[in-house]
């Protein structure tokens, strides 16, 4: 069976691109509007050169409230939905963002998917797009590695890329074919060294625990023993995640929990 690999991240930030890019052929829909384009979480097989199948999974952007599509809560249930229906596991994240602003969205759904829905149990690894113009695409990490680490962003490996080629040229080549060869190199690179070989089986995720009733006989001053019951809803690990770790407000963690939960 293929390995599952999700590339997730922003609207628009080049997820589609760099499927197109890995797998040399451009079969994904790459948006070209202010609007998202992929809706739907959708596969891509691919072979490594040393003979690895790969499953990449195009998944729809996930954005800080506008422009996409599709709504953020609705995307980012349709990504659990597809981790969770992985039957044969997950190998490997890829977090796609754009350069230069790391948005505060970002770091959330970097904490929500890695640490929170897969556990840490994934590796998972960031993609930096829009970096055709550096002199050299690799230092830009050097100058902002510390951003990432200060929003606790600490991807198992990165690769900084170009997903686009850029304007056509006279002679029927591309602004940045240079680049985007470079990019095709690394991205499949990273995948190559950092995916797990045996993967990982999602398991639901705790979101809430629920006491559902507590039943007890009353003693003190009443005089006869009295039986009450109570039924009490009990914030799980997920939720208190939500907020800890994803800085959600208690309205907001719960909100998503509540749709997570019922997929
Ligand atoms: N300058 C530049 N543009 C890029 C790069 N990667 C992708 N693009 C462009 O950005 C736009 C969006 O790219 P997509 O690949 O559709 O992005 P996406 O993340 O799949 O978008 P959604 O499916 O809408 O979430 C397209 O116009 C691409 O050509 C890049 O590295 N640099
Ligand atoms: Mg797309």
């Amino acid at each position: 069976m293929p390995l599952n690999i999700v590339v997730f991240g922003e609207c628009g930030a080049g997820k589609s691109s760099l499927i197109n890019l890995m797998r040399g052929h451009d079969v994904a829909a790459v948006s070209n509007g202010a609007n998202g384009c992929t809706l739907h979480a959708t596969p891509y097989d691919c072979k490594s050169s040393t003979g690895t199948s790969y499953r990449f999974w195009d998944t729809a952007g996930l954005n800080e409230g506008d422009g996409g599509r599709v709504p953020n809560v609705e995307a980012i249930v349709r990504l659990y939905q597809l981790i969770m229906n992985l039957n044969d596991g997950i190998s490997l994240l890829v977090f796609v963002m754009r350069a230069p602003r790391i948005k505060d969205a970002s770091v959330q759904n970097w904490v929500l998917f890695r640490e929170i829905i897969c556990r840490s149990q994934v590796p998972a690894v960031l993609a930096i797009t829009g970096l055709e113009n550096e002199e050299n695409m690799d230092s830009w990490w050097v100058k902002n590695q510390h951003s990432f680490r200060a929003h606790g962003i600490v991807p198992a490996a990165h690769a900084c890329v170009s997903g686009t080629r850029g304007k056509r040229n006279r002679d029927g080549t591309y602004k940045f074919d240079e680049e985007h060869q470079e990019s095709r190199v690394r991205m499949l690179g990273m995948i190559e060294r950092h995916h797990l070989r045996q993967p990982w089986r999602p398991r639901g995720v705790e979101w809430f625990r629920e006491v559902v009733s507590v039943s007890y006989e009353s003693r003190g001053p009443c005089r006869s023993p009295r039986e009450r019951r109570e039924v009490r809803r009990v914030a799980g690990q997920g939720i208190d995640q939500l907020k800890s770790r994803c800085g959600m407000s208690d309205q907001e963690a719960r909100e998503l929990a509540e749709r997570l939960k019922k997929g």
